[in-house]
């Protein structure tokens, strides 16, 4: 176990050096979250959420641990074959460095290393350690007390390399790549500017109605936020076009930006969940990239390509061209795009789930078709149209807590994206459907907050919502999963007033 620590420890190390990514556990961890099947892996997202990615870490430390374990139980006898399997661990992860998607040979290095560095520590502790194991009498007081020591020399330095090399690498993996904070600063003016978020649009005391960066809720299928330098980065639109066009980050800030306030949502968010958010986007808009490259007849989609691993997305032309704010984003609320939202580049639709239109850490635009690309969401059933269902959440009071009854209101929020809410209802204790006061409208591609003010007798009671789309849309009742096309059905909440 000493010796795979090591050998762990090391292949940070030397991923953090050349493309942290390629780190022998979180390549067999990317490997096994795009071989997980779907429902696999929306079982571990609804039930363990955030906590899926150290989750997996966590297994596969404790499957390599026991693996180790159990080649260690012969090393002191038959050390050439203990060393050969404790290489043999490392070449897992060269394999699994192999399959995905663009990888390059280079990526094996750290899983090489991993593997070289366990052999060596295996050998080394095996000596050290094992040094008195093959005595014949009852050890002395001394041989004993040396026995001990070698023990001790062996745990503390195999840790102490293993502590180095992981923290190390960690420290030398944070600090890399260009980063989004150093552009900071360089982003262009808009040509037109967000439209001013009416006053009236945030219900006092309610959610923010611009989410923060550090609240934007975040998914995506990288175990580690990916850190793209902007030196030679550059993003390629081909395919079905006529003029095929490639930018430097640089090209692509001088481009004409638009600047617009819009909601994002998930396709895997809950009835009731947090997997939305709002921010003021900068990007290109679609319809200037069109007109540049012209885009030829045939072509039905817009298939991105994303910098880390092998995601893809499938975007409807459609979408893109039918006068929607869809853009390339460079830009999230006055600042350079965060890494964790897809710096340099990302795109955005509104009107979309986020795994059909938004793309982060952007590397290539393909026009082209359905019939000839997939994209890695359709290749694991989801669907393949997306659009934004229409839902509702309550987010005061939070839910099972008690609130006075002469201040009883109860409020959240309500989206369509690109249709827009033209109507939202409480129904309390299962009575009869009440209107909701609407917040301000801010615009179609946004969400709308909502209050209402709880007058009945006091108690425990429960709340549920519904929303009207802007084209006459009731909100079904009806609850579905989140797979293939998200979450339907009505929120609900139970709370008491006094
Ligand atoms: N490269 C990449 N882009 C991606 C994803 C991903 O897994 N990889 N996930 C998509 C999904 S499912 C959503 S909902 C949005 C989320 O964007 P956010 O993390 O900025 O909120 O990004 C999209 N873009
Ligand atoms: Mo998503």
């Amino acid at each position: 176990m000493l010796a795979a620590l090591v050998a762990i420890g090391a292949g940070h190390l030397v991923a953090a050096i050349l493309a942290p990514a390629t780190s022998p556990l979180l390549v067999v961890g990317s490997t096994m979250i795009d071989l997980a099947p779907t429902p696999a892996k929306e079982f571990v997202v609804r039930t363990f959420g955030n906590y899926d990615k150290p989750l997996l870490i966590g297994l596969i430390a404790v499957v390599l641990a026991g693996l180790a374990g159990g080649i260690g139980q012969f090393a002191w006898h038959r050390r050439t074959p203990a060393t050969l399997a404790i290489a043999g661990l490392g070449l897992i992860g060269v394999v699994m460095a192999l399959v995905r998607p663009g990888a390059a040979p280079l990526d094996t290095i750290p899983s090489i290393v991993a593997a070289a560095a366990g052999a060596v520590a295996l050998q080394l502790l095996v000596r050290v350690i094992g040094a008195g194991r093959d005595r014949v009498e009852t050890p002395t007081t001394a041989e004993r007390g040396r026995d001990r020591r070698r023990l001790m020399l062996g745990i503390g330095g195999a840790g102490a390399v293993a502590l180095l090399g992981g923290a190390g690498g960690e420290a030398i993996a944070r600090q890399r790549g260009g980063g989004a904070g150093t552009a900071a600063g360089r982003l262009p003016r808009p040509i037109s500017t967000a439209a001013a978020i009416p006053a009236g649009a945030q219900v006092p005391g309610a959610t923010p109605f611009i989410t923060e960066i550090a609240d934007f809720y975040r998914v995506d299928i990288s175990l580690t936020t990916p850190k793209i330098s902007i030196d030679g980065w550059t993003l390629t639109i081909d395919g079905m076009v006529d003029r095929p066009l490639t930018l430097t980050y640089d090209e692509l800030l001088e481009l004409p930006m638009i600047e617009r306030t819009i909601t994002m949502t998930c396709v895997s968010n809950e009835v009731g969940g947090g997997y939305v958010s709002t921010a003021r986007w900068l990007g290109v808009p679609f319809s200037e990239i069109a007109e540049r490259v012209g885009i030829q007849p045939g072509a039905d989609q817009a298939y991105s390509y994303s910098l880390d691993s092998g995601y893809t997305c499938s975007t409807p032309l459609a979408a893109l061209t039918d006068g929607r704010d869809a853009m390339i984003v460079v830009g999230m609320n006055g600042e350079t795009l965060p890494d964790k939202n897809g710096f340099p580049a990302r795109m955005l639709v509104p009107g979309l789930f986020g795994f059909v239109s938004a793309t982060k850490w952007l590397r290539r635009i393909e026009f082209t078709t359905y019939a000839e690309r997939s994209a890695y969401w359709t290749d694991r059933e989801w669907a393949t149209d997306a659009p934004v269902l229409t839902q509702s959440r309550i987010d005061v009071p939070k839910s099972l807590t008690t609130i006075p009854r002469d201040r009883a209101v109860l409020g959240g929020i309500a989206w369509a994206q690109h249709r827009g809410i033209a109507r939202v209802e409480l129904r309390i204790d299962g009575g009869p459907w009440q209107e909701a006061s609407l917040a301000t409208d801010a615009g179609i591609d946004l969400w709308r907050q909502w209050s209402y003010v709880y007058d009945g007798p006091p108690g425990q009671h429960t709340a549920e919502v519904r929303a009207t789309d802007a084209t006459g849309e009731v909100q079904p009742e009806q609850r579905t999963k989140v797979f293939p096309d998200g979450a339907r059905g009505w929120h609900q909440i139970v709370f008491s007033t006094e």
